[in-house]
């Protein structure tokens, strides 16, 4: 392959349910591929630091009420405002691994259940945003992840919300492009061990699938 300077970084993003492991996993592959050579970057959406992540977070504690269209659009606004500093990272050669992106954004709103707000809608503001290179689907059933601890006390932790959570990930996932579906029901280290091997297909790809496209 070419020498790492020259070669543009990956956009790897880990998706799942709560407690499907995905912040341990990314930190793993973090260190997995900076023992590798590679510049890493983790960030996490909801990013909760910034104006508009204050308000999500707000509203994730529940200290605020916001319609659900209007929700939904906070947290595309969220990405809106730091896809341009991905986009630098990943062409000066930073490969950035992402914690949730659009994919929770369409199933958690589309699981409310509004009947004005249909996964079809919910996608609409994510076209044009930078698209994942791969995107890891961490899969784990509600008795696997009942093991990993009881619900937090934020909005959506609840196992009715999880439910229509998980019948929507596998509906979105099942026709979707550069997926890999993981089995995070595993121990931490096979869990990790197949992340790795996907991500490693990917990136040696990365030589001959060109830029980094949008999501559309
Ligand atoms: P998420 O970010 O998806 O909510 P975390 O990485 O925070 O998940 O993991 C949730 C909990 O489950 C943590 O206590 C973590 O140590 C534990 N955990 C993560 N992966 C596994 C695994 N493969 N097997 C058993 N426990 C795990
Ligand atoms: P954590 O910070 O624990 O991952 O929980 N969510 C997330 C949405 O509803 N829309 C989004 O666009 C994103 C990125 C998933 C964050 C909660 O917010 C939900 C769980
Ligand atoms: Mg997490």
């Amino acid at each position: 392959g070419l020498p790492a300077q020259t070669r543009r970084g990956a956009l790897i993003v880990v998706e799942g349910l709560d407690r499907a492991g995905k912040s341990s996993q990314c930190e793993m592959l973090r260190g997995f591929l900076s023992e590798q050579g590679h510049v890493v970057k983790y960030i996490r959406f909801p990013d909760r630091t910034t104006p508009i992540g204050k308000l999500i977070d707000s509203y994730l504690r529940g200290s605020s009420h916001q319609d659900d269209h209007s929700i939904h659009l906070l947290f595309s606004a969220n990405r809106w405002e730091i896809a341009k500093g991905i986009e630098e990272d990943i062409a000066s050669g930073t490969t950035v691994i992402v914690d949730r992106y659009s994919y929770s954004g369409v199933v958690y709103s589309a699981a409310k259940a509004n009947p004005t707000l249909s996964l079809d809608w919910a996608w609409q503001p994510e076209i044009g945003l930078p698209r994942p290179d791969i995107c890891l689907f961490l899969g784990i059933s509600p008795e696997e992840a009942a093991k990993r601890g009881g619900f937090g006390a934020e909005r959506y932790e609840n196992e009715a919300m999880q439910t229509r959570v998980r019948q929507l990930f596998q509906t979105i996932f099942e026709k979707m492009q550069d997926v890999a579906i993981i089995d995070a029901g595993k121990s931490m280290d096979e869990v990790s061990k197949e992340i790795q091997s996907a991500v490693t297909g990917c990136i040696a790809r990365l030589d001959t699938c060109g830029a980094l496209r949008k999501l559309e």
